[in-house]
């Protein structure tokens, strides 16, 4: 029950005592607080983790191996996200009579009741944007003009701030409900009436939501449950693997195709070009390497070209340097990357040539692709026409 209209027909706001369900109650909200805190958790550090990796100047750098580490953590990351959202619901649902309690007369108390309150509201809003915003990106959906990664992190950190002091306020209150029976009306607001559902048909409900929300979007990196997943699962492009950007979009078809088309290799002065034919007689090499989107969607390979190190070789390049990446696309955010030193070094650091045993496809990046082990898509270079060793 929202909104009443008195007799003289204006709205009245309800009173908390209103909603009568004694679902909604701190045993509910709590319980179901501890699973969205636990997916929000998972969320929030394999967030970091993806944020670092594709960070231009990392407080932490990822591994090389295992190969698929960075697809592990995307999928989690998305997947926790998706969990979190019918969790969210549920809760926001059992606290809802509480947006309209009336504020307290003293002073001191309006203060503290004031604090809690902002607090809430940051807390709501910003997983609210979170979310939304996490599952319009997944689903390559992007209705704003901020930049999607710096805004989502920086969000991040106000959601954590608050659901810090949200748990610290609550503390009290969770123990003392999860520590009874989740029947006990200790803390229910006095109107609450009986109602068909038990409160652990509610919290099992949510637990199993979000357990189907799970299993319906994980197929777009986990194989096995593709059949299942009714949401999300990308369809397999060419070999199987499916295209972010294509060639027609990044508008690179003439430079690709081109006969003219060479690959420059610098480092310092020394500059070599190779045409394709000239990759394909550099000695090849196959490594079964997925492609990770931050989107959440992964799939796998066997990609051949050539190792990074050895073409690093062919312009006399000492270890230890950093690599830049240029692709023939002549604008967009992901034309160029900088590849760490250790990544670059790698064995399977490959500028693929090949996948699956095809000449690589227009779409995946020809005539040559970057394919690096444990490296977000995003860092995936295609149709390179340029590295340059980084010696500043
Ligand atoms: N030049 C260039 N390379 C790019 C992109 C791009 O937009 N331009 N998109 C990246 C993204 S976001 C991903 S997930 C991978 C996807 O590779 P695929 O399309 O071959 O699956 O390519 C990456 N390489
Ligand atoms: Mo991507």
């Amino acid at each position: 029950m929202v909104r009443r209209t008195r007799e003289g027909g204006g709205l009245v706001i309800p009173t908390p005592g209103d909603f009568t369900s004694r679902l909604r109650s701190p045993a509910v909200a709590a319980r179901v607080g501890v699973l969205l805190a636990i997916s929000f958790c998972l969320c929030l550090v394999t967030g970091l983790i993806s944020h670092e990796a594709q960070s231009a100047d990392p407080v932490f750098v990822l591994p090389t191996s295992p190969v698929w580490l960075y697809r592990l953590n995307q999928g989690l990351h998305v997947t926790s996200g998706i969990a979190a959202v019918p969790l969210l619901l549920v809760k926001l649902w059992s606290v809802f009579p509480k947006l309209f309690a009336r504020p307290p007369k003293k002073v001191k108390e309006l203060i503290v009741e004031a604090l809690e309150r902002g607090s809430i509201a940051a807390l709501v809003s910003t997983s609210i944007f979170m979310l939304a915003s996490g599952l319009a990106n997944a689903a390559q959906w992007y209705p704003w003009d901020f930049r999607f990664r710096a805004t989502h992190y920086a969000i991040a950190w106000i959601a954590v701030g608050s659901m810090i002091i949200h748990i610290a306020i609550k503390l009290p209150i969770i123990a003392d409900v999860l520590r009874a029976d989740i029947d006990s009306d200790t803390h229910d607001r006095e109107t609450s009436k009986p109602s068909l559902l038990t409160r652990r048909n509610l919290v099992g409900g949510a637990a199993l939501a979000s357990a189907v929300a799970v299993v319906a979007s994980a197929g777009s990196s986990v194989p096995w449950l593709r059949k299942v997943s009714v949401f999300g699962v990308r369809d397999g492009g060419p070999a199987g693997i499916p295209i972010n950007k294509s060639a027609r979009a990044a508008n690179v078809v003439a430079s690709a195709l081109s006969d003219d088309y060479r690959l420059q290799v610098q480092y310092l002065d020394q500059s070599v070009e190779f045409s394709r034919k000239q990759l394909l007689d550099l000695p090849q090499h196959n490594y079964e390497l997925p492609v990770a989107c931050v989107e959440g969607w992964s799939a796998s390979g066997l990609w051949t070209g050539i190792r990074m190190s050895d073409l690093l070789d062919e312009v006399g390049a000492p270890r230890g340097h950093d690599v830049r990446i240029e692709s023939l696309q002549a604008s967009g955010h992901y034309r160029v990357t900088t590849l760490p030193a250790h990544f670059a070094e790698d064995d399977q650091a490959l500028l693929a040539l090949s996948l699956n045993g095809e000449p690589l496809s227009l779409d995946h990046g020809y005539p040559c692709r970057l394919m690096v082990p444990n490296r977000p898509g995003v860092l995936q270079t295609k149709w390179v026409g340029r590295i340059e060793v980084v010696t500043t």
